[in-house]
């Protein structure tokens, strides 16, 4: 069992997926371990981005990451860090195939929905950021 981190930034939020996001990893089979919604502030942003804040288009991540709440959630499940990845598709959702949560909800490269954990390192040091050890929950279930 794998663990990673999503995020359902802003855009998620505001156009009322939120539920259709959940509803997509639920049906996968994956299990819901932790779920809050909260404000990312700039210096959670620059956390979190660690290894985009140097970048052109960071000023603009920074802008959308924190322009309203996202719901922040670690689930659970065989290879869910790739799984995941398979369901949120490539980062630009121009190009990401229709089925994936990015080719059906985007067209954009930078507001496209979701963020999921891209190794299992990553997944460790972002469910970190968002939760503490004691959020998180032992929810495996087995059907
Ligand atoms: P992913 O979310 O697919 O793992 P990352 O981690 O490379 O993509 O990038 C984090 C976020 O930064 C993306 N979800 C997107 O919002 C934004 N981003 C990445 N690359 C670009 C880019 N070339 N131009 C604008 N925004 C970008």
């Amino acid at each position: 069992m794998q663990k990673t981190l999503i995020l359902l930034k802003p855009d998620t939020v505001r156009r009322r997926y939120a539920g259709e996001m959940i509803s997509r990893l639920e049906k996968k089979g994956l299990n819901i371990m932790a779920m809050k919604m909260l404000r990312v502030t700039k210096e959670l942003a620059a956390k979190h981005y660690a290894e985009h804040t140097g970048k052109a288009f960071y000023p603009d991540l920074e802008e959308y990451i924190t322009s309203g709440p996202v719901i922040a959630m670690v689930v659970s499940g065989p290879e869910a860090v790739a799984v995941v990845r398979l369901l949120t598709g490539p980062t630009n959702g121009i190009i990401a195939p229709p089925g994936t949560i990015r080719g059906d909800f985007s067209l954009s490269n930078s507001y496209n929905l979701i963020h999921a954990s891209d190794s299992e390192t990553s997944a460790a040091r972002e469910m970190a950021i968002f939760f503490a050890p004691d959020e998180i929950l032992d929810t495996n279930i087995t059907e």
